[in-house]
């Protein structure tokens, strides 16, 4: 494999005026603000110059909480949703130390939030991470953001290409194997990468800057890739194929994540943020210009695109009990409600991971975990724990299908609280409705969409809304949304519900178009 030179601080060639992220940026990069670390966890979060705290500390993944001081996020990276029980058991102590402070989230990459997080304990807390071969480097700000795979990869039976490795050796390269990486700290903005490797679309391919796609050519099994997918306030847009074709060698996958980041990073604009991600440029240079860019900075042509991807599959949620392509071994799904965990149940997870399993743990992009490597004979005890009773396997149809992002419980931008909105509701639904199917609820605070309402059967984003004279809150309602196999997003319908008012009007959607039936 080709090796990369790490270099110290690139700054963007560049004779656009700056906008005030990219003047803090070239001052001082944010991953600079390693090597003060220790100085700043003694002078405390007050004292700390305010772009190094609201901005800076998130290249290590550190997020100053403006709805909470003093108590920060810690945005982990977790490369296709992948951690063992002693990373876990790791986890779950430095949050436990927070009392009731202290809790995780399951987020829509596959990844794992701390909360609750004291910056005076950070510096020890990153010890330990590396201890157990784990980090949060580059997770915010311009960074790629976790790279996510199919959760059930090298266990699936019908899978196409095993992608653990490869979305290690992508983070390995962007990240120099967790220490941080100088050459792609300072993108023009976000960047979401994923690794398809099931038949039916697990990671949602079509909203990543970069997406690799199974596909065969000449009967060969490969990768097609499409680019440009993202979600923000202003626009979203599904990716477009990049009309190339790659073997799934960590040569040609690494290789082409470094010379589409290479590019973004010398030629992305900058000068106006919310038109800084990569579509914008590919829009500006068109497809193919942007193609022969990348080809350039590899050092040699491209294969074409397959003619078609071999996702086949509408997409599955992996809730239950599947056999493994391992004999006499099982995977279980089990239903995190919105992704939330107190300490406890990290713990908790962790233990049975080991008693029953192989100690290892998955997450998926639905905010839900997975427990492989079950042996038949272990089942039956295995679903008897009580922590099964909190994290069923078989979750009734909303609340089986429920995604929300943060909000304004600890997400300064969010116009609603969304978590424990969107359970309440969920469950009164399900109380009320006998719902003939799965319906995917997905719940966002703001338009940045981190909870992707655009893929959802029901999307909801946060918004405020005039009723009785006054401003609540209430949401944007989204539908159509299509995942798996010809994903598609979908549209926003209806502007302005009252959140007090959706109850309703969810039901009637649930009765009119989803087969929903009054008990
Ligand atoms: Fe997000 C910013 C949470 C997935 C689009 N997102 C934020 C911040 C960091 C804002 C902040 O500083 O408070 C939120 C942190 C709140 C908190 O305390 O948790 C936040 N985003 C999340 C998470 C935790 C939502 C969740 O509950 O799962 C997800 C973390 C993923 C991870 O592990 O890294 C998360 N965010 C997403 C996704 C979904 C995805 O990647 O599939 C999107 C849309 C896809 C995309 O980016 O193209 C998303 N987040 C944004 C944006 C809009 C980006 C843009 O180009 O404008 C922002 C705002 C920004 O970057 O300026 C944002
Ligand atoms: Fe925060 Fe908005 Fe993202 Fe929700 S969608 S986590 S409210 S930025």
């Amino acid at each position: 494999m080709e090796v990369f030179p790490v270099v110290q601080s690139i700054q963007p060639q560049t004779t656009v005026s700056l906008n005030k992220f990219e003047k803090f940026k070239a001052e001082k990069d944010g991953l600079a603000i390693k090597d003060e670390l220790e100085y700043l966890a003694q002078i405390g979060w007050e004292a700390m110059d305010k772009t190094d705290l609201e901005h800076r500390l998130k290249w290590l993944g550190v997020f100053y909480r403006p709805v909470t001081p003093g108590k920060f996020m810690l945005r982990m990276r977790m490369p296709n949703g992948i951690l063992t029980s002693e990373q876990m058991r790791v986890l779950g102590n430095i949050v436990q130390r927070y009392g009731d402070d202290g809790s995780a989230d399951i987020t829509t990459r596959q990844n794992l939030q701390l909360r609750g997080i004291r910056l005076e304990d950070i510096p020890d807390i990153f010890s330990r991470l590396k201890a157990v071969e784990m980090t949060s480097v580059q997770s915010g700000m311009d960074n790629v953001r976790n790279i996510t795979g199919s959760p059930v990869a090298g266990l699936d039976q019908d899978e196409l290409i095993d992608t653990r490795e490869l979305v290690q050796k992508v983070q390995d390269m962007i990240t120099n194997n967790g220490e941080g990486n100088y050459d792609f700290t300072n993108l023009p903005r976000k960047f979401n990468i994923a690794i398809e490797g099931g038949r039916d679309n697990s990671v949602h391919a079509e909203i990543n800057d970069i997406a690799f796609v199974p596909a065969y050519k000449n009967g060969e099994l490969g990768f097609n890739v499409v680019v440009g997918g993202f979600f923000s306030a202003k626009r979203c847009e599904a990716a477009i194929p990049l009309n190339v074709w790659v073997t799934p060698t960590v040569g040609a996958v690494v290789g082409l994540c470094h010379a589409i980041l290479t590019v973004y990073r010398e030629h992305g604009l900058r000068a106006n943020r919310q038109k800084a991600r990569l579509m914008w440029l590919i829009d500006e240079w068109g497809i193919n210009k942007f193609r022969s860019e990348v080809e350039a900075e590899l050092g040699y042509a491209l294969a074409t695109e397959a003619e078609k991807d071999a996702i086949d599959w509408e997409k599955r949620d992996h809730l239950g009990i599947f056999p493994q392509k391992q004999t006499g071994l099982n995977y279980v799904g089990l239903h995190i409600p919105v992704g939330r965990f107190s300490a406890q149940d990290m713990l908790d997870l962790a233990r049975i991971a080991e008693v029953y399993g192989s100690g290892e743990i998955r997450l998926t992009v639905e905010q839900n975990v997975i427990i492989p490597n079950i042996a038949e004979d272990n089942l039956e005890t295995f679903l008897g724990e009580p922590i099964l009773e909190k994290f069923t396997i078989n979750p009734k149809p909303l609340q089986r299908a429920l995604i929300s992002c943060t909000g304004a419980q600890f997400c300064n931008f969010a116009l609603v609280e969304t978590k424990n909105r969107a359970v309440a509701l969920a469950k009164t639904l399900d109380e009320t409705l006998d719902i003939p199917q799965t319906v995917r609820i997905h719940w966002t605070g703001c338009p940045n969409s981190c909870g992707q309402p655009q893929v959802a059967d029901i999307g909801l984003m946060g918004t405020k809304v005039r009723k009785d004279g006054k401003t609540v809150e209430g949401v944007d309602l989204y539908m159509g949304g299509k995942v798996g196999k010809d994903a598609h997003l979908g549209t926003c319908v209806q502007k302005g519900i009252a959140c007090d008012d959706l109850l309703p009007v969810l039901s009637k959607i649930l009765i009119e178009n989803f087969g929903a039936k009054p008990k």
